[in-house]
């Protein structure tokens, strides 16, 4: 019964989904995917004609699966047009094993390769690599968690909110994670949301850890068992070098965390690592050095610095209190980062990556260069206040990002400029005080 009508093709893992119905001129179609979730092959049509496998052909009965429920009709046609054409009641397609076993059901979306799914979408980066996404096409699902002062005011201010689909998330509650999986079906999942700020990590270590590190791992599982072909990407960080082995850092260099927040990030990494290489996950790393833009959140250093200087300025204040002035940073600006992000998904495969902009600058430097730009002499206004101090402090950092270069083409070179982005900030600051008058 299998042997009439035989179509055989390979369906590799980036061809769209209406290649695949071309190749085969089909009814109905299921994916088959190996034991780590990849995507191998496809079987066709609810009368069971057989796709070849890799040139295998497969043996076992496979008809259970194509029962009427997931059977629709399909044309030759681009994909919105495919799409519609759909009777309403398929919203999804069968997967099988090898063995021809049903083991679970993709969402014709999730095929085209079109979903993301970003936590932390209400920070700096959710916002920024959501407005890139959609710029892109995707289907863009952002995760947020409940707090009693909900903000989407990053998203407000990109003009972006309206389009991004909210899931409510909280990393530290597992089943939260898997039901945010379910509803946005991505092929790629984004994971920003963190405890980012490295001075709060050494008051609450125990959240730190458990919001970073415990949730990478919800995540992590999450995929695993529910949607292991998604692409995962993980916010690791130029905190892992710590007090630095080499200058410049480069992903070989060995890390020393130096806070509750950089060892929260060091499991987090190793977990991603170890997804890849135990279940064969495409989960990779982008190690960012630090990243900045007038979005940053006000308790660091740069968006303080351009805050304070714009108070200054405009009368408000007097005084700007820092910590330490010397310690030196790779600072680039947030909006070319996250270009890298989905720069390390679209790769043939997955592995880590540092993204920085090879040029460091002393907090001093960001300071002097803020207050310039408002016509102030940042000697007359800053004042070091200990508080401010961390117990343990990361003097210096500053990336080799070759690697990205020569793989992802992600060129710092052609990206924003230090003093491009100490204006950026500035200028930006120095509106939102003038406005608000
Ligand atoms: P951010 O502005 O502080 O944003 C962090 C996001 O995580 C916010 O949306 C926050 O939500 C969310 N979040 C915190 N705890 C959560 C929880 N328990 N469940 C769900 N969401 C939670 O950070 P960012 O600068 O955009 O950085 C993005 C990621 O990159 C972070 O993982 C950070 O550690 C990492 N990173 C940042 C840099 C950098 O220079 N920016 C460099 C390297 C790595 P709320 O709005 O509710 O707080
Ligand atoms: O500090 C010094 C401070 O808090 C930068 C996060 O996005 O980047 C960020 O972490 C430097 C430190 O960023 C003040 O001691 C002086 O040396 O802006 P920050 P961070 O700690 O580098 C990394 C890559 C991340 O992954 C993190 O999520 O500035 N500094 N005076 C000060 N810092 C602050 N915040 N406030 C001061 O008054």
């Amino acid at each position: 019964m299998y042997k009439e009508n035989l179509n055989k093709f390979i369906l590799n893992q980036d061809q769209k989904i209406s290649e695949a119905l071309q190749a085969t001129n089909m009814l109905g179609i299921a994916f088959v995917t190996a034991d780590n979730g990849k995507l191998i092959g496809v079987i066709t049509d609810g009368d069971i004609r057989r796709a070849g496998l890799r040139g295998r052909s497969l043996d076992s009965e496979v008809s259970h699966i194509m029962n009427k429920d997931f059977f629709y009709a399909i044309d030759e046609t681009e994909d919105a047009d495919i799409l519609k054409k759909i009777p309403k009641r398929v919203h999804c397609i069968p997967v099988v094993d090898c063995e021809g076993l049903l083991i679970g059901y993709k969402f014709f979306s999730e095929l085209t390769g079109k979903n993301a799914l970003i936590t932390g979408i209400t920070g700096q980066d959710g916002a920024y690599l959501a407005e890139f996404l959609l710029a892109k096409g995707y289907t863009v699902y952002g995760a947020y968690r409940r707090t009693s002062n909900l903000t989407f005011s990053r998203l407000e201010y990109l003009e972006i909110k309206d389009k991004i689909n909210l899931i409510p998330l909280d990393l530290t509650d597992p089943w939260s994670v898997y039901n945010a999986l379910k509803i946005s079906s991505p092929s790629e999942v984004y994971n920003l949301a963190a405890q980012s700020f490295v001075q709060t990590s050494f008051n609450q270590p125990q959240l730190t850890l458990n919001i970073n590190t415990i949730g990478t791992a919800n995540v992590l599982e999450a995929i695993r068992y529910s949607s292991p072909s998604t692409k995962y990407y993980q916010a690791s960080t130029s905190e892992l070098y710590g007090k630095v082995h080499e200058i410049p850092q480069n992903e070989k260099t060995p890390f020393y965390p130096r806070s509750p927040y950089a060892i929260s990030k060091l499991a987090a990494y190793w977990l991603t690592v170890n997804y890849r290489e135990a279940y064969g996950i495409f989960a990779c790393n982008g190690i960012l050095f630090n990243h900045e833009s007038p979005i940053r959140g006000y308790e660091f250093v740069t968006r303080k610095i351009t805050q304070g200087v714009a108070a200054i300025k405009t009368g408000r204040d007097t005084e700007l209190h820092l910590g330490n002035l010397d310690a030196k940073r790779d600072w680039g600006y947030a909006k070319d980062y996250v270009e890298s992000m989905w720069l390390m998904l679209q790769h043939g495969e997955p592995e880590d990556f540092v993204i920085a902009t090879g040029k460091t600058h002393t907090v001093r430097d960001f300071a002097e260069k803020a207050f310039e730009k408002a016509g102030l002499d940042y000697r007359e206004y800053v004042k070091v206040d200990e508080k401010f101090y961390r117990p343990t402090e990361v003097d210096l950092l500053i990336g080799d990002p070759s690697k990205a270069k020569n793989k992802l083409e992600w060129n710092p070179d052609q990206k924003t400029t230090f003093a491009e982005l100490v204006d950026m900030m500035v200028v930006n600051d120095l509106k939102l005080l003038e406005n608000n008058a």
